[in-house]
C-alpha cells in the first residue's frame, strides 16, 4: 500500500512535470495574461508578439497563458485586475486605470523613443508609481508613435464640437469638451453599435486600428490634426515579478524593450492607414496650419491642467519628464 501510494506520488510529479528533470524545470512559471484590447486587433498584436517571443525563448523558464482580450476582463477593469492578481500580466493603456491612478492620464502627453525614456529618469518614475498605485511592474510601453484623431459622422466647418456627442476615454475627455462636445464614455467594443445608433456622432481613436472592428463602415471625416501620442502597455503584478528569478525577469524585460523598439516599424504603417482610409472614403477635414497649431496648444493646455488639478505633485514632476 504505502509503496503504490509512494508510486503514484513519483508519476504525478513526473508526469506533471513539463520537460525532463533537470535544475530548471521546477522553476517554470505560468503567467495569466489579458488584454484590454480584443485579440488578434492593432493594440493587442505587439503583445501578442511578446507572449510568443517569451514562450519560444523561456521553455522551461516561464510560459504565458493568454486568456484573451475583452470578453476575458472589461477594458476599465483590466488595471485593478492586476492589481488584485486576478490575471499576472496584461496589455492596457493607463487611460483605462486612471481611477486607481489619476496620473496615468499623463502618459499620451509623454513620448519617448524607448532609448531615450529608459535613461532619463521617465521609466524609473512611471514604474514607481505603478508599484505605489497599481501594485504593478512597468514592463513596456509599446508606442509612442502613433497619435488619435477625432473621427466624425457629421461635418463640421471649423475645429467646434458643440452639439456633437463623442465617444471618449479620459485620453479625449478635456479637448471633447474643450471644443464644445459631450463626451460620452465607452469601451473599445461599444463604439460601433453607438454610431450605428446614432448615440454618438463621432469618437476619439488612434490613427490605427479604426478597420479592426468594422468603423470605418459608419465613419465620415477625420478631424485633422492628430494629436497626443496612445500608450498601451505591458504590466505584470508585482508579487508575481517579485516572486521570479532573475532569468525569468531578464527574459521579460529584454523582451519588453524588444517590443518597444518596434513601434519605430509604425510610421510607414501609419502612412499607409492614412491612404486606406481615403480609399474607403473617409474625408480628412483639415482647417489649415494656423487651427491646427492652436488646436495642438489647446489640447496640451486642457491635457496637462486636468492632469495636474488630479494628481499636483505627480502630475508636476511627469510634466517635467514629458519636457512639454
Ligand atoms: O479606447 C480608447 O480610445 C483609448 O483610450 C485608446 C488608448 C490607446 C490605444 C487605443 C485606444
Amino acid at each position: 500500500m504505502m509503496r503504490r501510494i509512494a508510486f503514484a506520488g513519483l508519476a504525478a510529479v513526473l508526469f506533471a512535470s513539463p520537460g525532463p528533470i533537470s535544475p530548471v524545470w521546477a522553476q517554470e512559471v505560468t503567467l495569466k495574461a489579458v488584454s484590454a484590447f480584443a485579440e488578434g486587433t492593432q493594440f493587442a498584436r505587439n503583445f501578442e508578439r511578446f507572449i510568443e517571443k517569451v514562450n519560444a525563448g523561456g521553455k522551461g523558464l516561464i510560459k504565458i497563458n493568454y486568456i484573451g482580450g475583452p470578453r476575458a476582463v472589461p477594458p476599465f477593469e483590466v488595471g485593478n485586475a492586476v492589481r488584485t492578481k486576478v490575471v499576472d500580466l496584461a496589455n492596457v493603456t493607463g487611460a483605462f486605470y486612471t481611477n486607481l491612478m489619476p496620473e496615468a492620464d499623463a502618459f499620451k502627453l509623454m513620448a519617448k523613443p524607448t532609448g531615450k525614456y529608459r535613461q532619463d529618469g521617465s521609466w524609473e518614475y512611471i514604474n514607481q508609481l505603478h508599484n505605489q498605485k497599481l501594485n504593478a511592474w512597468f514592463l513596456a510601453r509599446q508606442f509612442n508613435n502613433v497619435p488619435f484623431h477625432i473621427y466624425l459622422t457629421k461635418k463640421i466647418d471649423k475645429i467646434d464640437l458643440t452639439g456633437l456627442k463623442i465617444r471618449v476615454t479620459p485620453i479625449y475627455k478635456d479637448v471633447v469638451e474643450a471644443y464644445g462636445g459631450t463626451p460620452i464614455t465607452t469601451a473599445p467594443g461599444e463604439v460601433y453599435t453607438a454610431l450605428e445608433r446614432g448615440v454618438v456622432d463621432g469618437y476619439g481613436w488612434p490613427v490605427l486600428g479604426i478597420f479592426d472592428l468594422g468603423w470605418d463602415k459608419v465613419t465620415k471625416f477625420r478631424l485633422e490634426p492628430a494629436f497626443y501620442a496612445a500608450d498601451v502597455n505591458i504590466l505584470i503584478n508585482l508579487d508575481a515579478w517579485k516572486g521570479l528569478s532573475d532569468a525569468q525577469r531578464k527574459l521579460l524585460t529584454d523582451t519588453a524593450i524588444w517590443i518597444e523598439t518596434a513601434d519605430a516599424d509604425n510610421l510607414p504603417v501609419i502612412a499607409a492607414e492614412r491612404d486606406r482610409q481615403a480609399k474607403a472614403g473617409i474625408q480628412a477635414l483639415d482647417f489649415g496650419p494656423d487651427a491646427s497649431k492652436a488646436f495642438l496648444k489647446r489640447a496640451g493646455d486642457v491635457g496637462w491642467a486636468s492632469v495636474i488639478k488630479r494628481a499636483p505633485e505627480a502630475g508636476a514632476k511627469l510634466r517635467k519628464l514629458a519636457g512639454n
